[in-house]
C-alpha cells in the first residue's frame, strides 16, 4: 500500500472520539473530487495526502466501533502495538468532552515504548475557553506537549497540520507510485488539446485549457478506475522548442521526465497539423519501448471525412504507432473508443488509489491553477507569459473556504494590466475563478487576490522552486 519513503502517519484512538472526521478534514482537499457514480465505494481507510509539499500516507486504523466494551480496551491496545510496529508517526486521539479515560492511560504507557513521534491530541475542544476548560486534566497522563483540536470546527488544526509537517522533511518524500501503477501519459506539443482530452476522459474538469499555447505547466496525474484496472492518466505541459528560460526548462523536463516511467503514451496531433515540433517529438520516442497511441485531435475542424485515410497513410510513415485514433477532444467524438483502447493495453492491478478518486492534487494546488486560467483566459493576446499563481492561505471554515492568493509578474506593466481600470479586470478574474473553485469544493468561497513584481522570476531556478515548481 505504501510507497518507498512516504511515511505513514496512523490515527489510533477510542470509538467515537472524531478519527473519521479528522481523516476526512486532512483528505478534504479531494474529497470534492471524487467519482459521483453511485455504488463506488466511499469506506476509506488510508489515502495519500500532500500538505505543504510534504507527502504522506494517512491510515485511519478504525473498525472497531461494534466491539463490546470488555473487548474495547484489548482491540485499543493492538491497535497501538500495530502502529508502533508499522507506521512513521501516530496520531492518538482522545475525547476532550468525555475527559481522560483509563483506556487512554494504558495506550500512553503503550505508546511511550516508542521513539516515533506521537502526537497526543485532545479533541472536540472547539475554542481557547474550552482548551482551558478541559485540557488541563489530560496533563495527568504526564505527556509534556498536548494538542487540543476540533476536527469538526477546525479550531487547532492548522498548527497540527503544521506540527506533523515539522516531522517530514521535504527531501525525504519519494513522489513515484508504486511499481504496479498502470501510467498513460498525454504527450505532444502545446494547445493540441491534450488537457482537454484528459478532462473529457476523466468526465470532469482537472487539467486547466485555453487557446494559448503552453498552458499545462506541471505533471497532472488523473485517477481513472474502471473494473480491475485504475489507470493514472498523466497531462504533461506541451513539448516546446523555445529555448533558454528556466520555466521553460522547467515545463521541457515535466513532459519528457514522463517518458521514463510510462506504459502508454498518447501522443497528440493536431489534425492537418503535422509540425516541426511534431517531428522532434516523434524523435524523442524512438528510445520508448511501450505502446504509443497516435491520437489525432480536432477532428471537427477537418472539413471532409474522405480527408482522414490519406492523412492516417501519411501519418502512419513517421512512427511505428499502435494505432492512430481520429477524435475530437472538445465534443467527445471517438473518446470512447480511444479509451476502451487504452483498457486493452493495460494490465488488471491493484489500486493504489481509492476507486473514487481523481486526483492526488491538493485543493491548494487546483485553486492556484484555476486562478491562472481565469488570468490567461481574461487577459488574452495581452498576458504577459511571464505570470503566476502562489497561494498564501487556504483556509477551510465550516461554511466557506478562504483563499489568499498573488498573481507574480515580472515587471510593473505586466502588473497594471492585470489589474485594469479600477481594479476591473482583477475582480473579474476573481469572480470567474470563485465560481468555478465553489463548484469543486462545493462550498461558499471567498478569494482575496494580489498581484506582485518579483522581476526575473521565470529565469531563476530558486524563485522557481519556491513558486512550486519543483519536481
Ligand atoms: N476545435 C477543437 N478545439 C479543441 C479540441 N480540443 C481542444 N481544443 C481547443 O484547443 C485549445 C488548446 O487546448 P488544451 O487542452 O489547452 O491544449 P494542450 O495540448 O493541453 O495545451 P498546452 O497545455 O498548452 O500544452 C483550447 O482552446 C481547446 O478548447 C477539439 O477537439 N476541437
Ligand atoms: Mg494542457
Amino acid at each position: 500500500m505504501t510507497n518507498n519513503n512516504c511515511p505513514m502517519v496512523a490515527l489510533i484512538g477510542r470509538p467515537n472520539v472524531g478519527k473519521s472526521t479528522l481523516f476526512n478534514r486532512i483528505t478534504k482537499s479531494r474529497k470534492a473530487l471524487v467519482d459521483s457514480t453511485p455504488g463506488v465505494t466511499r469506506d476509506r481507510h488510508y489515502d495519500r495526502v500532500t500538505w505543504n509539499q510534504r507527502s504522506f500516507i494517512l491510515v485511519d486504523t478504525g473498525g472497531i466501533d461494534d466491539n463490546p466494551e470488555d473487548l474495547l480496551v484489548h482491540h485499543i491496545r493492538e491497535q497501538a502495538m500495530a502502529a508502533i510496529e508499522e507506521a512513521d508517526i501516530i496520531l492518538f486521539l482522545m475525547d476532550g468532552r468525555q475527559g481522560v479515560t483509563p483506556a487512554d492511560y494504558e495506550v500512553v504507557e503503550i505508546l511511550r515504548r516508542t521513539e516515533k513521534p506521537i502526537f497526543h491530541v485532545v479533541n472536540k475542544i472547539d475554542s481557547p475557553k474550552q482548551e482551558i476548560e478541559l485540557l488541563s486534566q489530560f496533563y495527568e497522563l504526564g505527556i509534556e506537549e498536548l494538542w487540543p483540536l476540533s476536527a469538526e470546527h477546525t479550531y487547532g488544526f492548522q498548527g497540527l497540520m503544521d506540527g506533523l509537517c515539522d516531522k517530514i522533511s521535504v527531501e525525504e518524500v519519494d513522489l513515484s507510485l508504486p511499481e504496479d501503477t498502470v501510467k498513460v501519459a498525454f504527450f505532444g506539443r502545446p494547445n493540441v488539446g491534450k488537457s482537454t482530452l484528459l478532462n473529457n476522459i476523466l468526465g470532469m474538469k482537472l487539467s486547466i485549457t485555453s487557446r494559448k499555447p503552453q498552458t499545462t505547466r506541471h505533471q497532472i496525474l488523473g485517477v481513472k478506475t474502471t473494473g480491475d484496472i485504475q489507470a493514472v492518466y498523466v497531462d504533461t505541459p506541451g513539448i516546446h522548442q523555445r529555448r533558454g528560460t528556466a520555466i521553460n526548462k522547467y515545463m521541457n523536463r515535466a513532459a519528457t521526465s514522463v517518458l521514463n516511467d510510462v506504459d502508454v503514451i498518447l501522443f497528440v496531433v493536431q489534425v492537418k497539423q503535422w509540425t516541426e515540433e511534431d517531428q522532434a517529438i516523434v524523435e524523442k520516442l524512438a528510445s520508448v519501448e511501450c505502446p504509443v497511441l497516435l491520437v489525432l485531435n480536432k477532428m471537427d475542424k477537418l472539413s471532409s471525412k474522405k480527408e482522414l485515410l490519406p492523412l492516417i497513410s501519411e501519418l502512419s510513415s513517421h512512427y511505428d504507432f499502435t494505432e492512430i485514433v481520429p477524435v475530437s477532444a472538445m465534443n467527445g467524438m471517438n473518446v470512447d473508443a480511444l479509451e476502451k483502447k487504452v483498457l486493452t493495453l493495460l494490465p488488471e492491478n491493484d489500486h493504489f488509489y481509492a476507486d473514487d478518486q481523481v486526483t492526488d492534487r491538493s485543493m491548494r494546488f487546483l485553486a492556484s491553477e484555476i486562478i491562472r486560467e481565469k488570468l490567461i483566459r481574461e487577459l488574452g493576446q495581452e498576458l504577459p507569459y511571464t505570470s503566476t499563481v502562489d497561494i498564501d492561505k487556504y483556509i477551510e471554515d465550516p461554511d466557506i473556504v478562504r483563499i489568499h492568493a498573488t498573481i507574480y509578474v515580472e515587471s510593473a506593466g505586466q502588473k497594471a494590466i492585470i489589474i485594469g481600470k479600477k481594479g476591473a479586470r482583477l475582480k473579474s478574474i476573481g469572480t470567474a475563478a470563485r465560481q468555478d473553485i465553489s463548484k469543486m469544493v462545493d462550498s461558499k468561497v471567498y478569494i482575496n487576490l494580489w498581484v506582485k513584481v518579483r522581476e526575473g522570476w521565470s529565469n531563476d531556478e530558486r524563485a522557481l522552486r519556491g513558486l512550486g515548481y519543483s519536481e
